[in-house]
């Protein structure tokens, strides 16, 4: 049934489409930095052109009103507007935004920002020890605020982070995201920076009366368990736990999982008094970015996928998955029911908080003719109105992940996403057949 205040989206990041790297003031994030190491990145690929955004952001505009989009999710490029991380602020990066902020909204479409999409100024990095400093808590706040300030009177809907688990495990944890560290110790402290951040940059919001929504985005597959037996579905509940419950627990209940503190000692950093009640009650609503489903169990099974020597094994689950599933080009599993569990697990432990699905997507070759994305976006949306209407989940849009093909991160631009095709070879936009059948499924949805 058409529900009428559901947001229909489609998502973007600054670093993946903008390119114009060297334009206007904007200063080298850690992206491009990372990108510039050799094997690093696939092919040595890197952000500098992209998918021209920078220039192009009214053709991507254009093809958001012809998919019939109430909202396009984008973040902001933090050394565009704060080429020192603080400081100066940069006139001609807040045009920018300011353009296409008026532009969507000309269009009738409303900006869901989010502050940060992992393009960390590199002075920031190089100066001050990025986001294992304490010090980077207080200087997101101002860049938060800069930002409140310049767009906070067109723009209701924010989010601070994307992604904390990846900002803290891939780029600190495992070092394949920028900036590339491998220590466990330090992807918790890093997340614990994340979160006092992202608490503080909330009450500033709220102090300051501005208008609209805050929260925060997370990311975790479901994990499914292996048998019924009861330790096995506690494995499972533990892996959804380390993932997500890390960055949700804190901004909801005002500190981490139990389980996590009991089983990662003084790996964890812990909250004080005041932190807790800052955090506590600290997002209006909770953004899931979701994409596959694993099996897992509490003890290694035939066939399981090795572990991995790192912080991916701290949970202490194994996980399966069957060769019988289907994959996409990230060998992901196309697995739809996923979401619908995913939702309810979310929607139980947290008091049916307004849940936003802010990614959700399916990277396949195919230029124009993409039907395995066709069948990935029709399925999965059943599954997310399964749990909105038939389970009752709290949930509020959907963003389809993402709008164009673009700088995949790690793979640079081997991997793709988009609705619409598009590389820094060829910025021609065209979309594809799984533009339409997302657009048609707007259309009915309303
Ligand atoms: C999102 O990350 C990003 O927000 C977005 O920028 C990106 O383009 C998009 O998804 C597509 O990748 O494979 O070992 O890391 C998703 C990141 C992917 C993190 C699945 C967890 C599983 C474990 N997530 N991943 S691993």
């Amino acid at each position: 049934m058409p529900k009428k205040n559901f947001i229909w989206g489609s998502a973007t990041a600054s670093y993946q489409i903008e390119g114009a790297v060297n334009e206007d003031g904007r200063s080298p994030s850690i992206w491009d930095a990372y990108c510039s190491i050799p094997g690093r990145t696939a092919a040595g690929e890197n952000g500098d052109i992209a998918c021209d955004s920078y220039h192009r952001y009214e053709e991507d505009i254009k093809l958001l009103k012809e998919l019939g989009v109430d909202s396009y999710r984008f973040s902001i490029a933090w050394p565009r507007i704060l080429p020192n991380g603080s400081g100066e602020v940069n006139q001609a990066g807040i045009d920018y935004y300011n353009k296409l902020i008026d532009t969507l909204l000309a269009n009738g479409i409303t900006p869901f920002v989010t502050l940060y999409h992992w393009d960390l100024p590199l002075e920031l990095q190089l100066c001050a020890n990025g986001w294992l400093d304490r010090s980077i808590v207080d200087t997101f706040v101002n860049y938060a605020k800069v930002c409140f300030d310049a767009f906070g009177d067109r723009v209701r809907h924010w989010i601070t982070f994307n992604e904390a688990w990846c900002i803290s495990v891939l780029g600190y944890g495992t070092g394949s995201h920028a900036p590339g560290h491998r220590s466990r110790r330090e992807a918790y402290l890093v997340g614990h920076h994340l979160l006092l951040a992202h608490a503080k940059t909330v009450k500033l919001f709220r102090d300051n009366n501005c208008e609209g929504i805050i929260g925060i985005t997370n990311n975790t597959e479901w994990k499914e368990p292996m048998t019924g037996k009861p330790e096995d579905i506690e494995a499972a509940d533990r892996a959804v736990t380390f993932d997500f419950g890390w960055f949700t627990d804190p901004v909801v209940y005002g500190d981490y999982p139990q389980v996590m503190k009991d089983m990662l000692g003084d790996l964890l950093p812990e909250f004080s008094a005041d932190e807790k009640a800052l955090l506590k009650g600290s997002a209006d609503f909770i953004g899931l970015n979701h994409y596959s489903t694993k099996c897992v169990s509490a003890t290694p099974v035939e066939g399981h996928l090795p572990l991995c020597g790192n912080i991916f094994d701290d949970a202490r689950v194994y996980s399966w998955c069957d060769p019988k599933w289907e994959k996409t080009q990230m060998n992901w599993n196309l697995l739809p029911w996923g979401l619908r569990k995913l939702l309810n697990w979310i929607a139980k432990r947290y008091n049916n908080i307004p849940i936003y699905i802010t990614e959700n997507g399916c990277a396949c070759s195919g230029i124009e003719d993409d039907d395995q994305r066709c069948r990935y976006v029709t399925e999965y949306i059943n599954a997310a109105l399964e749990a909105r209407d038939t389970d009752n989940v709290n949930l509020a849009g959907y963003f389809y992940w993402s709008l164009l093909d673009n700088l995949e991160w790690a793979y640079g631009y081997s991997k793709t996403f988009g609705l619409v095709g598009c590389s820094p070879d060829d910025l021609t936009r065209r979309p594809k057949k799984s533009f339409y059948v997302y657009k048609d499924i707007i259309s009915k949805n309303r």
